[in-house]
């Protein structure tokens, strides 16, 4: 592994130490299932107990650096110059019922860029990362975005709505006019695993409204050192946490665009 900078060493240790727990409640994900009770409050358990490892990890390397997670929030909020991004459990759905497509992503960010980031899905073993300038990884293998150039061709995926949603007729129109003009569109179900696998060149391009900052962050710069393209369209410039995304392996990624944003006008 050719990345140095002593953020990424901190952030892949600390996914280490933070997984071992997160591998065995996956595993005991199976009995709650058929238990009455059901495994809700073990998952919300399991997210914020992995949250503590990751936070407690980071912080003892660099006390002062702002943190921003999913579940706890802000942690240092004056320091908006060196800030930790965490998502304790990407595709919290998948791990409560039992499905290993989930992840734990940490990204690290310096003066609002994202300087490096790790995807660690534990079940697969599969660790994504990426420092800027110095190339993205799948475990030990450098990761290269694919080369499908006709947006016809390409197989592509998407998330949400989510249930809350107030632009659900939207998302699901957008999804059946992008479904009809390419090979074929996949439903996975997190973030943060979809764009380390546009990334190394599994999907052509991503893309889905309503993220969090943290569902993305790591992403960001693991896509972007694999020679992808991100832009964040239509998103609110006074809500920062709040994303729109499209990812894609930069040769498709105007065209997928258009398809998104011109077939909502029509
Ligand atoms: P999560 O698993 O951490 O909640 C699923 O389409 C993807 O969207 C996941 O990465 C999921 O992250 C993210 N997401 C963000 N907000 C969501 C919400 N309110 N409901 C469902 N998924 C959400
Ligand atoms: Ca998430």
């Amino acid at each position: 592994m050719r990345l140095n900078s002593p953020q990424i060493n901190i952030i892949t240790k600390a996914c280490m130490k933070a997984s071992k727990l997160l591998i065995r409640d996956y595993g005991e994900i199976e009995n709650l299932q058929v238990s009455t009770k059901g495994p809700g409050d073990f998952v919300s358990s399991a997210d914020k107990r992995t949250e503590k490892i990751l936070i407690e990890e980071l912080q003892k390397a660099y006390p002062d650096y702002g943190i921003i997670t999913e579940e706890t929030g802000v942690i240092n909020k004056s320091n908006i110059k060196n800030r930790w991004i965490i998502d304790p459990i990407d595709g919290t759905m998948n791990f409560l019922n039992g499905i290993p497509q989930f992840a734990i992503s940490v990204g690290y960010e310096e003066e609002n860029e994202i300087k490096c980031g790790v995807i660690f899905n534990p079940i697969m073993n599969e660790m994504f990362c990426a420092e800027k300038g110095n190339g993205a990884y799948l475990n030990n293998s450098r990761i290269r975005v694919s080369n499908k150039k006709k947006i016809k061709d390409a197989l592509l995926v998407t998330g949400g709505p989510k249930q809350a949603s107030k632009i659900k007729d939207k998302i699901f129109s957008e999804y059946i006019n992008v479904s009809k003009q390419v090979s074929n569109v996949r439903k996975f179900g997190s973030a943060a695993l979809d764009m380390a696998y546009v990334a190394c060149g599994r999907f052509d391009g991503y893309w889905q409204r309503e993220l969090n900052y943290w569902d993305v962050a790591a992403g960001i710069v693991i896509l972007k050192e694999a020679g992808g393209f991100i832009d964040f369209f239509e998103s609110d410039d006074e809500a920062p946490l709040k994303k729109n995304i499209l990812a894609s392996n930069s040769n498709i990624h105007s065209e997928l665009r258009e398809l998104i944003i011109k077939k909502n006008i029509e």
